[in-house]
């Protein structure tokens, strides 16, 4: 296993800790979170009583594969944690997501919560953000044109394609990748990007994390 590999590995476990009986969990997407919640699904074996809302169809079928138990917002309205990963993180908490295309559904689960951990691999600290393309998803209509917008602030900005094929998020809609390079003020650069016409969500989310769990070649780093 790659050494990265193995602090996420380390940090998913770690994150399980922070889960007690009874809770209502956010269930954020991507690999770090695949460690946590194959951990969570033993602790569910031996008789954790949780309950778990996924952030991307990816994690729900995970979710599903571990045996933990799932429901939606149709039937909670709170969650007492949720527990998610990040592209960048900087020295404020604030944070880039959206790599794996499902920066919606984790900032909705993610905002829902009392507490909101991030669990990452140290490679994801950065003092500025912005080496990171920002992911922004945007409705399929007239992209073109939402794209020409978003470049006007600055950036260049491409669609997302995997395998020649353009990514479509579980929402159907497409993400454009926005090379800033260095954002200096992720709040104001969100606002800017939320008035343009066919804009759904950015990637940044400032003042939403508690903590987080960083994982080093020599153990778990709890940033709080
Ligand atoms: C999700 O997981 C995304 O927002 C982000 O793209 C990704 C984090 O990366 P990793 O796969 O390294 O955990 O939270």
């Amino acid at each position: 296993m790659e050494h990265v590999d193995r602090q996420k590995q380390m940090v998913g476990e770690k994150a399980v800790d922070y889960i007690e009986n009874g809770m209502l969990v956010g269930l954020g997407s991507g690999s770090t979170m695949y460690y946590m919640l194959k951990e969570l699904g033993k602790r569910v074996k031996e008789g954790l009583h949780i309950r778990g809302v996924p952030s991307s169809i990816r994690t729900e079928n995970w979710a599903k594969e571990f045996g933990i138990p799932l429901t939606d917002f149709s039937e909670v309205e709170r969650l007492d944690i949720a527990i998610d990963g990040a592209d960048e993180i900087d020295p404020n908490f604030n944070l880039i997501k959206g790599g794996g295309g499902s920066l919606l559904r984790e900032k909705i689960v993610d905002a829902a919560a009392d507490r909101f951990i991030v669990v990452a691999d140290e490679s994801k600290l950065v003092n500025h953000l912005g080496a990171f393309p920002l992911p922004v998803e945007v409705v399929r209509f007239g992209w073109q044109l939402t794209k020409k917008q978003i470049e006007e602030l600055g950036c260049s900005a491409v669609l997302r394609e995997i395998d020649d094929e353009v990514f479509v998020t579980n929402n159907n809609n497409y993400i454009l990748d926005c090379r800033f390079d260095v954002i200096k003020d992720s709040e104001k650069l969100h606002s800017q990007l939320k008035s343009l016409l066919g804009v759904v969500e950015t990637g940044l989310f400032f003042n939403m994390a508690d903590e987080v769990i960083i994982g080093r070649n020599d153990g778990a780093e709890v940033l709080k």
